[in-house]
């Protein structure tokens, strides 16, 4: 019978999809504990996307103008935690410094980004300087255990065993999968041999 052998062979090109796969989370996942790092769009519909971003403490957040409309990222300065130094693109250190220079500074063309690294925990209300009356406004939560993905939220030291600790259970699950396969190939397919 033929089909036997063709099920061994799916099986056996689907565990090697599988293994691929789960060595490239393990990558990811260290790629991004190394960064700690979150972008936002800034588009020509005049939006942040997303809008509302949740990180944890010591991520930076960058924002990148995706479009070729120039935007600001701009704080508001009464939405932001108590005791937060001022951020805006441009580098100003008052809100109403940063609505007067523009759009001579902060200005952040198409293609240019802007970013900000956030340590104090609490919710950070911003804005596109020209395009706030189109409603292009946005938050940055900080707290921790924030972004969704366990490498980060943990401090920069522990960071390393995180990711070291997800890789090794992700081999580890590789293995017993492979391992299951093998057992099915042996004991499962027809008697034929290869
Ligand atoms: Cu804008």
């Amino acid at each position: 019978m033929a089909e036997p052998t063709e099920v061994r062979q799916r099986s056996r090109r689907g565990v090697l999809r599988a293994a691929g796969g789960a060595v490239a989370i393990g990558a990811a996942s260290s790629r991004g504990a190394a960064q700690a790092s979150t972008t936002v769009d800034m588009t020509d519909s005049l939006e942040f996307q997303p809008a509302n971003v949740q990180v944890a403490p010591g991520t930076t957040v960058v924002w990148e103008n995706v479009g070729s409309i120039p935007h600001s990222v701009t704080a508001y300065e009464d939405e932001i935690p108590e005791g937060t130094s001022y951020w805006a693109s441009g580098g100003f250190d008052s809100e109403s410094a940063a609505r007067g220079a523009y759009p001579g500074g902060g200005s952040i063309d198409g293609g240019g980004t802007y970013e900000h690294t956030f340590e104090t925990e609490g919710e950070h209300g911003y804005f596109c300087i020209p395009h706030e009356a189109s409603g292009m406004v946005g938050t940055v939560t900080v707290s921790q255990g924030a972004g969704g993905d366990e490498a980060v939220e943990t401090g920069p030291p522990e960071v390393p065993d995180a990711a070291l600790s997800l890789t090794t259970w992700l081999f580890t699950f590789m293995g017993l999968v492979l391992g299951l396969t093998f057992f099915i190939l042996k004991y499962g397919g027809s008697d034929e041999e290869e």
